[in-house]
């Protein structure tokens, strides 16, 4: 349920913040973090934003980002913890540990498998973004919007909502945008930065991953792979491969995606998408995942050999059933 108002109530009562987000930090994790940060700054408050892992670098353009720490570096305490965008504890890695050093936890997210794990907590899993929940939050905290802000909040909302296509998107989204542009928002500059332009690694390593691409199911569902080796042969990073999986929802006739990628902790990491009416997150969450119903991921240890043959099973029977009353 969300909270504004008692989340409100939690950061006027702190002089100093913590605000932490989720591993593999994402476009809407980093945006509402660093529009938060902008925020309480504004109210005068002390803040410190942490992520356990690397920035991406198309997210290199939002004020603060430089700022950011790491967990093991701190040394002090807070009267508030906020968590965004983070659908577990656990999901912010080392993060999780900062909460020790905090008098008091909340969190806001957009996960409909959140637990709650906060002392408040401000959660719906209808809204299109964690950075969408940042606007009603600013309202509720009579924070002004401002031309930076706007700039974290759109990284944020445009990355989760694939620029404004999923059905995530609702007319909130779009209210939002609207004091987004009015505060100044460089909207076509930053399209260009978040959607077009990639680096010659990156498109390297997508025309690998769709080269080799194959087909499951009368080509219900596609199926990318990538290796250590395509990675390392495109002089590509993990982070390139973040869009990917989308791509493979673009075949006519495609329900179901799925990437698969070796990882650097030895991991295998899916991505899955779902057209609708079709969902992923079930798939996910039977695996060990998470996410959105046609968005999600797991985390498995094995081999691409051992564990994609798994996800698609469970993907072949997922498409199998609902398609008998769907289709
Ligand atoms: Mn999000």
């Amino acid at each position: 349920m969300r909270d504004p108002a008692g989340i409100a109530a939690a950061i006027q009562a702190a002089e100093s913040v913590c605000v932490c987000g989720h591993v593999n930090p994402d476009g809407d994790a980093v945006g509402s973090a660093l529009a938060m940060r902008l925020i309480l700054m504004g109210m005068g408050k002390k803040v410190r934003v942490f992520f356990q892992d690397k920035i991406p670098d198309y997210l290199s353009f939002l004020t603060g980002v430089d700022d950011i720490r790491k967990p093991e570096t701190n040394t002090e305490r807070y009267d508030l913890f906020l968590a965004l965008d983070s659908s577990e504890a656990i999901r912010m890695g080392a993060c999780v540990q900062l909460m020790k050093c905090c008098t008091r936890t909340a969190q806001i997210d957009h996960h409909g498998t959140n637990p709650g794990y906060a002392d408040v907590n401000s959660i719906d899993a209808d809204a299109s973004a964690t950075s969408t929940l940042i606007r009603e939050q600013m309202a509720a905290l009579g924070a002004p919007m401002t031309k930076e802000i706007a700039e974290c909040l759109y990284a944020g909302i445009s990355t989760d909502t694939g620029n404004f296509s999923f059905d995530c998107t609702d007319a909130e989204t779009f209210r939002v945008m609207g004091d987004l542009v009015e505060a100044g928002l460089p909207l076509t500059e930053l399209n260009m930065r978040l959607f077009r332009e990639k680096s010659m690694p990156q498109l390297k390593l997508l025309g690998r991953a769709i080269e080799k691409m194959h087909y499951e199911e009368n080509g219900r569902i596609s199926v990318m792979t990538l290796t250590e080796q395509d990675f390392r042969e495109c002089g590509a990073l993990a982070e390139h491969a973040d869009m990917i999986v989308n791509y493979g929802l673009e075949t006519i006739g495609t329900k179901m995606a799925m990437l698969a990628r070796e990882s650097d902790d030895g991991k295998i990491k899916f991505s899955l998408r779902a057209r609708a009416p079709w969902t992923v997150d079930d798939v996910a969450s039977r695996l060990g995942g998470g996410g959105h119903a046609r968005a999600a991921g797991i985390n498995m240890d094995g081999t691409l050999e051992s564990t994609v043959p798994l996800v698609l099973a469970a993907m072949t029977e997922k498409l199998r059933n609902e398609a008998e009353g769907q289709e």
